[in-house]
């Protein structure tokens, strides 16, 4: 049966199939091209490779004229034995080849020339049941029975394992007049194309080995694409196509994700799943958006910045996010996160937001304000620390002056200018009035703490609630209070990152990729 990539290989063998035939008409065509040798050999073979890995089954490739003389015959047979092909099927034409079909009278190779084609690749396979089919094009281009027949006998005493009888005409007559004389003196293949309503039972009790089906899946795909591209072109709609396509999960599961999922539980460190709690719960409103609108859902070239945000968390493998909303609580929607309610947010802070999803602070837990956004690596660097907690300081926050409420940073040890040294800086208060000679960075709204770390968060907002501050407070004076008890990492960046707090900030993050 014929396939022309990947997917089609596999869809052969799940019909149950024993074979593929690896089309030289239909491959081209997927790759939007002629059947006249436009793809390149090595093209072919990239495709073939994608099928070899895709299937089990046997694959015979269409190899054409063999891409040349004997010398790229021998070639072509030694890539196809390394990459696992069990045959090649050669045609006694000329290079660049024409489809059979076209056309009258194709000029054909000479006998003996082709014979040594033949003989270069039986020498070249590598593989002991590498099989070449000598495909006799005589009865297409009207050179007659007897000339197919001389062929036929050439091609065999050459060395070919079978024989391709190929035939252009409507019905089988000629293929019949050919098995007979040829008495199976080796195995014969056909192409049933043209002669398609010949019963499959005759060719069998004709003595005949193999049948190639040679490019209906390629025909039914394209039946089916320029249906659906029609339906949804005219529709502007996929409701009337959604019915009769296959399903994604079909997709997945042709592909064999279950097998990747397997994998991954062999493969894959087993990392306790990380949480992430971002609180998004303040006014914050920022002119330029609409009345109503929080910030978190500011558009940044098409996805809010929490989608954004959450994203990224995701990308670094934090897979249950909750997010702190209060003011337009409405507005603030994002599939697939756990949504927790401050519902006296005009009236609190971040400590008493942080509190209301406490439950979500329990094991490796991430915690971040909600108009944030930051380089990847800013986290997986805060994810693989030690520490039991680690805050991310922007170094250049010490230096640059924007206007706003800063979160500054006061640690025992300032960054030293070199990127490597990585020797451990503790915090020492986050606070927004630090006098200048002091601050050692701003702090990145982002913090990470393992599940120790998380304990003592917990603790301390217990703590807070208990002397009656919990309303008040906000992260920095809470992280404040931690680093007095338990060590605090630094972790120092510079830049890669933004919180948007004005309307150039937007601007800022619409260019932030
Ligand atoms: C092909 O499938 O590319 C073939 C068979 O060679 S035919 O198109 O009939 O020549
Ligand atoms: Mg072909």
């Amino acid at each position: 049966m014929e396939a022309h990539d990947g997917i089609s290989a596999k869809l052969v063998q799940e019909a149950g199939f024993r074979g593929v035939w690896a089309s030289g008409l239909t491959t081209s065509a997927a790759l939007g091209l002629r059947d006249s040798n436009e793809a390149s050999w090595t093209q072919v073979l990239d495709v073939l490779e994608y099928m070899a890995d895709a299937t089990t089954l046997p694959i015979l490739v269409d190899g054409d004229t063999g891409h040349g003389n004997f010398n790229n015959v021998r070639r072509f047979v030694r890539k196809l034995c390394e990459r696992g092909i069990a045959g090649v099927c050669i045609e006694d034409k000329l290079f660049p080849k024409t489809n059979s079909f076209i056309g009258e009278a194709q000029p054909l190779a000479d006998v003996d020339e082709f014979c040594g084609r033949i003989k270069a690749g039986k020498d070249s396979q590598t593989d002991d049941d590498f099989v070449l089919v000598a495909r006799v094009e005589a009865l297409i281009s009207g050179q007659g029975m007897e000339e197919a027949l001389r062929r036929a006998e050439a091609y065999h005493r050459a060395g070919a394992d079978a024989i391709l009888i190929h035939s252009k005409k409507s019905d089988a007559a000629e293929i019949f007049e050919f098995t007979e004389r040829w008495a199976n003196r080796a195995p014969v293949v056909i192409v049933p194309t043209m002669y398609y309503a010949t019963p499959t039972d005759l060719f069998r009790q004709a003595g005949i080995s193999t049948i190639i089906w040679a490019n209906h899946l390629m025909r039914s795909s394209i039946a089916a694409m320029r249906e659906t591209a029609a339906r949804i072109h005219e529709d502007q709609s996929l409701v009337r196509v959604e019915g009769s396509v296959a399903t994604v999960k079909d997709i997945f599961r042709i592909v064999g994700n279950a097998e990747l999922e397997e994998a991954e539980r062999r493969y894959l460190p087993a990392r306790p799943a990380v949480s992430a709690v971002v609180l998004a719960a303040s006014g914050g409103e920022l002119a330029g958006l609409a009345a109503g609108q929080p910030k978190c859902m500011a558009d940044i070239r098409g996805q809010s910045l929490l989608a954004r945000l959450v994203g990224t968390l995701r990308e670094s493998g934090v897979r249950n996010v909750s997010v702190v909303r209060g003011a337009h609580k409405e507005a603030v929607a994002l599939q697939g996160v756990r949504m927790v309610d401050n519902d006296r947010h005009a009236s609190t802070g971040e400590a008493w937001s942080l509190a209301s999803a406490r439950d979500a602070i329990r094991g490796e837990t991430v915690v971040a304000y909600g108009d944030v956004l930051f380089r990847r690596y800013i986290l997986d660097s805060l994810l693989t620390s030690r520490a039991d907690v680690v805050v991310a300081v922007d170094t250049l926050g010490a230096t640059q002056s924007r206007p706003g409420q800063r979160d500054l940073v006061v640690a025992d040890r300032r960054f030293s200018g070199d990127y490597l040294d990585d020797s451990p800086a503790t915090l020492r208060r986050i606070a927004q009035d630090i006098a200048p000679d002091e601050i050692c960075g701003e702090w990145m709204g982002l913090a990470r703490f393992s599940a120790r770390g998380a304990e003592w968060l917990r603790e301390e907002i217990a703590a807070l609630e208990a002397e009656g501050l919990l309303e008040g407070a906000d992260l920095p004076a809470l992280l404040t209070r931690l680093a007095a008890k338990h060590p605090v990492r630094v972790k120092y960046f510079t830049g890669h990152w933004l919180d948007v707090d004005t309307l150039t900030d937007l601007a800022e993050a619409r260019n932030f990729t």
